[in-house]
Formats: structure tokens, C-alpha cells, sequence
């Protein structure tokens, strides 16, 4: 695990396995991630809370397993660190192992996650390289779980948008009015949404660059209860919402690069 360290009772942790972002303290010491404490942590199953990484596939949209290998990769630590700055580069490649999945690509996908001088805002840059000749294209989100309260969470940025409801078959619907969390089980893949959402819940500003798609998720009572690595009143305790290349996959050209970007920060409003 790395753990970058800035202001104040500021610090982020990062697992190799899965480039899995588990906290963020900001200054005051408010962790601003939710984490399972019955989360696994032996190094197959995916760490139950915290920023997992879905690529290269998102959810059960392709041959792969759900949210696809890297969750349940080890990645390593990339050689040139600044060990100055409070930032942390983790590489994922290909491997016999993914080569011989049925996303056989090569490629070089990079993490870095940077804390903020002041502690208040934590970013993460996502990179995916195509390093063979010809194009592959990938679905891809940083599914965030945020610390908050969910029963007291209106989300207001996602009115009139489209989006596929995952808690009723798929079934494309628009948005009317505010989301209001903790009601029930949602889980839903808004498309084409803005870059800019409060979690004001939580004091919470979310923004991303190049993720086009936003997941919100939240299990409420009977999908926790079927998450063994999950208390049973934990769906209390946070709301995903996952900035992703979703709904159209991005298609990359042999030796091109993607980027995607989310920062989060406190709300100073
Ligand atoms: O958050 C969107 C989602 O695809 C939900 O459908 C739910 O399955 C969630 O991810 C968690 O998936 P996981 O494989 O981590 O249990």
C-alpha cells in the first residue's frame, strides 16, 4: 500500500492490488471514502468500497469477468516518482495471463493519483495505451464509493438525462427532477452527463474530463443483504458514483493513447 501524505491529517491510500484508491482524509481528517470492513483483502476479490478500477470492461458488457481484470490485478509502482509531490503512478500491462483472456490486447494503462498540497482535493488521471498495431476498444469507470449518508443524499445534476436503469432490466428512462437516494436500489448509467456533480451530502465536488457516462448506485436493502462482504446496514453509509466510458466504448487506434480524468475536492462553498 502507498500512502500519500500533504496538509494538515491529510493522506490517501492506494493498494497495488487493483491501483485500489481505499482513502481519502482531507485536511480536517474527514475520510471522504466509504470502505467495507468486511471487505476482502487476499489478493483475488476485488476490495469491497473504495475507487475500484473497471477496465477493461465495464460490469457484465463483454466476455470478462464483471468490471474486468484490473480490480483484481497487481499493478506496479511506475519507476519515475517525484517523491516530493504526494502522487503515485501505478502501471498495469498486459501478461500471458490477460493475453490469454478474451480481451487479448496489449497495452499499458497507467493510474496516478495525486493529493492535493492543501489535502482537499485528490485526482485521479486514468491512461490506457493500445502498444500493438491494431485498434481494441474497452469499457471503462472509476467506481467511487463516497462516505456520506445515503438516506439524506439528493443528487441534482442529472435531471433530463437519459440513462439505462440496471435495477429495472436495463430499461432506458430519463431523469425527472433530483435523484433522491435511500429509498431503494439504485442503479443506473446516466449517458452524456456533465462534469461537474455535488455530492452535498457529503461537502463533496466531483469533476471529470473524458468519462461521458456516470453510474449512480446505490444496493439499499436486499442487494446488501446478498453482499458477503458487505454489512447489512452499510448501504447507509455511502453512494457510488462512478464517472465511466459506459454506454459507447472508446475505440483506440494502435499505438494511441486515451486519458480520462476525475478530481474530487472539498466543497468550500
Ligand atoms: O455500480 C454498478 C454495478 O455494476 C452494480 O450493478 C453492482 O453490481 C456494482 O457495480 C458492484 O459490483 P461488484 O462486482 O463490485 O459487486
Amino acid at each position: 500500500m502507498v500512502t500519500l501524505r500533504a496538509a494538515g491529517e491529510s493522506k490517501a491510500e492506494i493498494y497495488a492490488f487493483g491501483a485500489h484508491v481505499v482513502s481519502w482524509y482531507d485536511a480536517a481528517g474527514r475520510n471522504h471514502i466509504y470502505n467495507s470492513p468486511k471487505a476482502l483483502y487476499n489478493g483475488k476479490k476485488a476490495i469491497r468500497g473504495g475507487i475500484p478500477v473497471c477496465f477493461p470492461q465495464f460490469g457484465p458488457r463483454g466476455p470478462l469477468k464483471q468490471h474486468g481484470f484490473a480490480r483484481t490485478s497487481t499493478w506496479v509502482i511506475d519507476d519515475n516518482q517525484d517523491a516530493f509531490v504526494p502522487a503515485v503512478t501505478l502501471v498495469l500491462r498486459d501478461s500471458a495471463e490477460t493475453r490469454a483472456s478474451a480481451w487479448p490486447n496489449q497495452f499499458e494503462t497507467k493510474l496516478t493519483v495525486t493529493l492535493a498540497a492543501d489535502g482537499d482535493s485528490l485526482s485521479l488521471d486514468l491512461v490506457v495505451k493500445n502498444a500493438q498495431d491494431s485498434p481494441f476498444s474497452f469499457t471503462c469507470a472509476l467506481h467511487s464509493y463516497f462516505a456520506c449518508t445515503s438516506e439524506s443524499v439528493v443528487l441534482s445534476d442529472f435531471a433530463q438525462l437519459k440513462y439505462e436503469d440496471n435495477a429495472d432490466e436495463g430499461k432506458p428512462k430519463a431523469q425527472e427532477g433530483d435523484i433522491v437516494m435511500g429509498k431503494k436500489e439504485i442503479d443506473r448509467v446516466y449517458i452524456s452527463t456533465t462534469d461537474s456533480i455535488s455530492l452535498n451530502e457529503a461537502g463533496l465536488a466531483i469533476s471529470k474530463v473524458n468519462f461521458p457516462d456516470a453510474v449512480v448506485w446505490n444496493p439499499y436493502v436486499e442487494k446488501t443483504a446478498a453482499l458477503a462482504d458487505m454489512p447489512d446496514d452499510d448501504w447507509k453509509k455511502f453512494v457510488c458514483i462512478e464517472p465511466g466510458a459506459i454506454v459507447e466504448p472508446v475505440q483506440l487506434e494502435g499505438g494511441t493513447t486515451w486519458r480520462g480524468s476525475l478530481v474530487l475536492s472539498v466543497d468550500k462553498k
